[in-house]
């Protein structure tokens, strides 16, 4: 295949084709669909016009970092979104760009055995599988707010547990500033790999005192349940005061390191993407704006929140940093 310029490849490709419309429209029983215009492009929305009563599964919920969070809805009183919308619109390039088909495609994905290999710059490097994540870290209930680069957003009730729990385990040595995380490759089960317009493995990172925030977690499950592949099973970042690209999704490997790791946005397209990827309604996407985001099964869009709605937490975190450079 040939190279595209990364002007055309639309990171992250805000598209879905007139056919995954209709599927998705099918397979979420929409009473409705937004249609937006971006760059010329379409994205297209489940929502509800006229909210049937849909029957929120129950989760057992400790709130734990999200202060009032109930079982329900976020901290802001937010309903939840459903566990279907959250499973059947997937951004998870591995397998599809189309959002609606990764479910279909992710199912046969092999997530056991899974062991995730921590090391580089630690004392105490580990590899361990998911039976000792959850045995060694007690698995924590989490409301929160997923905001898509993209402009969309859902309120998603994750399960899991700190990064900062498995990084003292690790030891940290002194000179590790960045923490690198490594997607699994294999092209054969993800076959999105095969795509080569993008760098193989996908690959993230946090600055350290990022990961260790204690908003940061490794997710193994939401709405109660185990992962599935296509929410990034058997274990996936959910950073959520950043754009959602951060959350990179079913990690086989965790690096201490001294040099700020290049994510693959940034390598695809270091004009559109950069580092820190803070949620932030005031610097524009270089193709849309981001001051204000469509949340899932609800009508018109509403504001942005800086940081995501997290900035009491997060703020301190970017004292000195120049917001609007840093994107
Ligand atoms: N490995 C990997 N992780 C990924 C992605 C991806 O394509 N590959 N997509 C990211 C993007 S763009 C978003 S918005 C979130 C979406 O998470 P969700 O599908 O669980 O809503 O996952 C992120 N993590
Ligand atoms: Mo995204």
């Amino acid at each position: 295949m040939n190279k595209i310029d990364p002007s055309e490849i639309t990171p992250e490709h805000i598209y879905i084709s007139r056919r995954d419309f209709m599927k998705s429209a099918g397979a979420l029983a929409l009473s409705s669909l937004i249609v937006a215009a971006c760059d010329g492009e379409e994205i297209v929305l489940p929502t509800n016009a006229s909210p049937k009563e849909t029957a929120l599964p129950t989760v057992d919920v400790d709130a734990g970092a999200s202060p009032d969070a109930t079982a329900s809805s976020d901290e802001f009183g937010d309903p939840l979104n459903t566990y279907e919308d959250i499973t059947e619109f997937n951004n998870f390039y591995e397998f599809t760009t189309s959002k609606t088909s990764v479910v279909d495609l992710a199912r046969d994905f092999k997530t056991s055995p899974w062991t995730v290999e921590v090391g580089a710059l630690v004392s105490n490097p580990m590899t361990l599988d998911l039976d000792d994540l959850r045995a060694k870290f007690p698995q924590e209930d989490r409301i929160y707010r997923l905001r898509c680069v993209e402009g969309w957003s859902m309120v998603i009730p994750w399960i899991g547990f700190p990064l900062a729990s498995l990084l003292r385990e690790v030891e940290p040595l002194n000179d590790a500033k960045y923490v690198r995380f490594e997607t699994l490759y294999d092209p054969e089960q993800m076959v999105g790999q095969k795509d080569n317009r993008y760098p193989w493995p996908y690959v993230e990172g946090l600055r350290l005192d990022e990961a260790m925030h204690s908003l940061t977690i490794l997710a193994t499950g939401l709405y109660g349940k185990p992962l599935t592949p296509q929410s990034g099973a058997p274990v996936r970042l959910v950073v959520p005061w950043k754009y959602g690209f951060k959350s990179i999704k079913s990690i086989v490997k965790i690096d201490l390191v001294s040099e700020q790791p290049t994510s693959t946005w940034m390598a695809v397209a270091p004009n559109e993407y950069g580092f820190y990827a803070n949620v932030n309604p005031d610097v524009p996407h270089p193709r849309w704006s981001q001051a204000t985001e469509q949340r899932l099964r609800e009508e018109g869009r509403r504001p942005t929140l800086l940081f995501n709605g997290y900035e009491e937490e997060v703020g301190d975190l970017y004292e000195g940093l120049d917001l609007s450079k840093n994107y």
